[in-house]
């Protein structure tokens, strides 16, 4: 201690003696000492300034370097960066948050640019996708017109090629329980997905066992020129229909409003963010909608009678054979496809399509197994024009 005190004490004796001596000498050295002093405080407050932005300012501080930084500086001011969809689908919001970004609507209801409107196709599945290799097919050539979006079991890897239409569109996912709140929460997350992709104008929910029954001209003719969104929603009596319903759910949802609708829906993207955005009626069906009340059968038909029913075509899009009876649908094999049964399902059909009376009802069918994959793909030109 008492050598470096000795040390400093004789290093500041010749200083003084440097500044003495200058005073005397004359201006350049003069000059020489003010620019080492002034050097000095130059390093101590940048080291300073360092400390402050690691330490005090970190938080903000390091973000704005950072997005500074992003590899298309140029464009992340344009309005093209808001328009593009998500590169990568996964993302770190839970559902709180992913809910909140996807309710965000345009006031200006015109768009400064050209916008094209692509149908959102949302698949709700467990696992593997066996229909894919007639999707790719149903797909091919409408590049621009459509995004898919999938929901699986959390736990599932999916195997698609890189060039398929399905690779990299899982969105993160959770157990979906059929009949249960979890089953509307994961298509309430399909649809804020979609939603982020402000080119999405039309959201078709759909299964693994789902088939497309027109090609997609047809389709996305049929949803553009439509007034309606195609859920289905009618009030049925006895056990199944107003039987499930619960007194608790007044005032929100009297008995009169209760609605049962198949669960593959298709609506806009209006009715798409009612239903990501609902905090009203959700409490209410999570609460005294469970089993047997199946939940996704009731809550979003329900909702929407209420609150849009002018909006409602108030039928499902996806055909179905019920006729069978039982608990579920009528699932098809391979046995059942030929062009008799197709004929069957597209042309034994009415239905009111803008108020006027239509021969096209149905877009999509279900249950097909994946047997039926092989005959429908070797077909399909001859059965559904794709
Ligand atoms: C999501 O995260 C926010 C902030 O941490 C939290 O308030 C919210 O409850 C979370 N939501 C869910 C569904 O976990
Ligand atoms: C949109 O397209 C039309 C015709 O294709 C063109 O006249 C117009 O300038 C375009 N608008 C923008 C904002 O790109
Ligand atoms: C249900 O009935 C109550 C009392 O008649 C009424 O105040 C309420 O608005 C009704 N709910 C709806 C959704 O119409
Ligand atoms: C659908 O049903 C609602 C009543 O729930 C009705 O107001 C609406 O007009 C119906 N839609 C069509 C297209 O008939
Ligand atoms: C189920 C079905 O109609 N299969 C037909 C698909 O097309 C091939 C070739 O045209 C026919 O041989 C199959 O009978």
């Amino acid at each position: 201690m008492q050598s470096r005190l000795l040390v400093l004490e004789e290093g500041k004796d010749p200083s003084t003696t440097i500044i003495r001596t200058s005073q005397s000498r004359g201006s350049p050295l003069r000059i020489l000492q003010f620019l080492l002093v002034f050097l000095g405080i130059c390093i101590v407050f940048s080291m300073l300034s360092m400390y402050m932005i690691r330490y005090l300012g970190a938080q903000n501080v390091v973000p704005a370097i950072q997005s500074t930084f992003q590899p298309c500086y140029g464009e992340a001011r344009s309005l093209e960066s808001w328009i593009r969809p998500p590169s990568k689908l996964l993302h770190t919001m839970n559902d709180t948050e992913l809910f909140w970004k996807a309710s965000f609507v345009p006031r200006i209801k015109d768009y400064p640019f050209n916008r094209t409107a692509k149908i959102a196709f949302m698949f709700l599945t467990r696992g593997p996708l066996p229909m894919a290799p007639l999707w790719e097919r149903f797909f091919k050539g409408h590049e621009g017109l459509y995004s898919i979006y999938i929901h699986s079991l959390p736990t599932y890897q999916p195997d698609f090629l890189h060039s398929s239409v399905f690779y990299g569109r899982q969105i993160p996912s959770q157990v979906a329980e059929w009949g249960r709140m979890s089953m509307c929460d994961a298509e309430r997350r399909l649809l804020a997905n979609a939603l982020l992709d402000i080119s999405n104008e039309w959201f078709v929910l759909a299964s693994e066992a789902c088939i497309p029954l027109q090609n997609f001209d047809v389709i996305y003719r049929y949803l553009s020129r439509s007034w309606y969104s195609f859920i289905g929603s009618f009030d049925e009596d006895g056990p199944f229909g107003r039987g499930r319903y619960n007194a608790n759910m007044a005032p929100e949802v009297n008995l009169t409003e209760w609605r049962k609708g198949s669960q593959w829906f298709e609506v806009d993207r209006k009715l798409a963010i009612d239903i990501v955005e609902d905090h009203i009626f959700y409490p209410k069906f999570e609460k005294f909608c469970r089993p047997a009340c199946y939940v996704d059968e009731h809550y979003f038909p329900t909702m929407l009678s209420i609150q849009s029913p002018h909006l409602l075509a108030n039928r499902s899009l996806t055909w179905v054979d019920w006729s069978r009876g039982g608990a579920h649908p009528a699932t098809f094999g391979k046995a059942d496809i030929n062009e008799q049964f197709f004929k069957r399902i597209l042309e034994g059909q009415n239905c009111f399509y803008n108020n006027q009376p239509s021969s096209v009802c149905f877009l999509l069918a279900r249950k097909f197994a994946p047997s039926t994959l092989e005959p429908l793909l070797e077909n399909a030109s001859k059965f559904f024009g794709f």
